[in-house]
């Protein structure tokens, strides 16, 4: 479905004085707000095609109709939200669920939309029915060398697809682990899964004027395995990534910690070592429960964005293109794309924040052990409103002032329904 921009250019008329009243709030800091609003405006965080569906726990999955049934419905999708906000400029591809059978028409189809392709995902995590060995015990890691080398050549599959469509990193989540004591020799298991990934690094296309390919070591720190997971933590990644070489980063997905653990706290430290490669942004109140984006813990977001901005801008790294930004989301009970939405606003209110904050003033305060004036700096941004900013970095870019608004006005779940039917299942989780 494509959206008539003369939608957008109605719908932000006629909110147009009441969002420059609410923008009036920061008319006394207008350089201060200029800068934020063309740093939202440059800054694109990719779209999960995994999760444009309605997703599901093991006990059911309740669809809420007109979802995708192909990749090109996917791209459409992601295409719908980007008119709307124009903040949701790439799509990151899971294989085999979204192999591109017309890799020139797919990639014609992205353009047209204005996106981009993020990294390329594998999927050792499930048997397809047309794969003669099983990962039940695990891919990368498995005992058998040619369960291993599937896994591999698979990565590698990925890596080709990837190329083709002119993406530029490959993320790497296993669910290899161990669900029992005494099952896996870990050290054992550790060396298998490094000699692995080493393969599948060896493939990553070499460096050239368009592309410098990335492998982002994703880990997870429970679930499948629910005793041992074989990339537990940004520890286990961070090493992989390490001996791995350059090319390697780990990937930090903000659901797959174990409950408490500081996140922003080690987003700093593997920026600080140049490991940090990129993002699964979700939110959770248990465990990896791929909720929207700051639904939970809008704190914890923001405060992860403001080490993502100090220690960026330490080493000089353009926040827009330096680390890949992805949503990794499911969503149960919403509808997926109103979801989306959420979670890219959400992701911009946190780097709107983070971008606010006085880090000379806060530098002082750590420097004189002045507790109390630290928190103060850091509260006081994250308490204040930055929604206005970034509906006019949208409105300025040509999306909504309110997306999610208009996506109901123009009632587009219910055209997808029409177009696509109400039993659909996309691809995903
Ligand atoms: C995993 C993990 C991966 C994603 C799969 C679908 O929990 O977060 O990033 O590839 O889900
Ligand atoms: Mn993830
Ligand atoms: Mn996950």
């Amino acid at each position: 479905m494509l959206l008539n921009p003369q939608y957008i250019a109605d719908h932000n008329q006629l909110r147009s004085d009441s969002h420059r009243s609410k923008l009036s709030y920061w008319a006394n800091e207008v350089e201060k707000a200029e800068f934020v609003i063309q740093k939202l405006i440059d800054f694109q965080i990719a779209i999960p095609s995994w999760a444009l569906g309605t997703g599901g726990t093991r006990f059911g999955r309740f669809s809420g109709g007109g979802e995708p049934r192909s990749l090109e419905e996917k791209i459409d999708d992601v295409g719908l939200l980007h008119a709307l906000n124009r903040s949701s400029g790439a799509i990151s591809l899971h294989i085999p669920w979204d192999i591109p059978k017309d890799v020139a028409a797919i990639r014609q189809q992205a353009g047209s939309h204005g996106l981009a392709f993020d990294a390329v995902n594998s999927n050792t995590f499930q048997d397809q029915s047309d794969q003669p060995l099983s990962y039940k015990f695990g891919s990368l890691q498995h005992v058998d060398k040619a369960v291993r080398q599937q896994a591999i050549d698979h990565n590698i599959e990925v890596i080709r697809h990837g190329e083709a469509l002119g993406s530029q990193a490959l993320t790497v989540w296993l669910s290899d682990g161990s669900c029992f004591p005494g099952q896996l020799n870990f050290r054992k298991a550790f060396e298998r899964t490094l000699e692995s990934l080493h393969e599948i690094y060896a493939a990553l296309p070499p460096d050239s004027d368009t592309a410098r390919w990335k492998m982002f070591v994703e880990y997870k720190a429970f679930e499948p395995n629910f005793y041992s997971m074989t990339v537990g933590d940004w520890g286990s990644s961070f090493l992989y990534a390490s001996k791995l070489g350059p090319k390697a980063y780990t990937l930090v997905d903000l659901g797959h910690h174990l409950p408490n653990a500081n996140i922003e706290q080690i987003v700093a430290i593997l920026l600080q070592e140049g490991k940090l490669g990129g993002f699964h942004f979700n939110d959770s109140k248990y465990g990896d429960d791929d909720l929207t984006a700051g639904s939970i813990k809008p704190y914890q977001l923001f405060l992860i964005f403001n080490e993502l901005v100090d220690g960026m801008d330490a080493h000089g790294m353009n926040h827009a293109t330096d680390l890949g930004w992805m949503i990794d989301a499911s969503h149960n009970v919403k509808d997926p794309l109103e979801d989306l939405l959420q979670s890219v606003e959400a992701i911009q209110i946190a780097y709107a924040q983070a971008l606010l904050v006085d880090r000379v003033a806060l530098e002082e305060a750590r420097e004189a052990n002045d507790v109390v004036q630290a928190q103060e700096l850091l509260q006081d941004v994250f308490r204040s409103d930055v929604r206005p900013l970034v509906a006019e970095a949208r409105r300025r870019a040509g999306g909504a002032l309110d997306p999610l608004a208009l996506f109901r006005q123009l009632n587009v779940r219910d055209s997808l329904i029409r177009e696509r039917g109400a039993k659909t299942v996309a691809t995903g989780l």
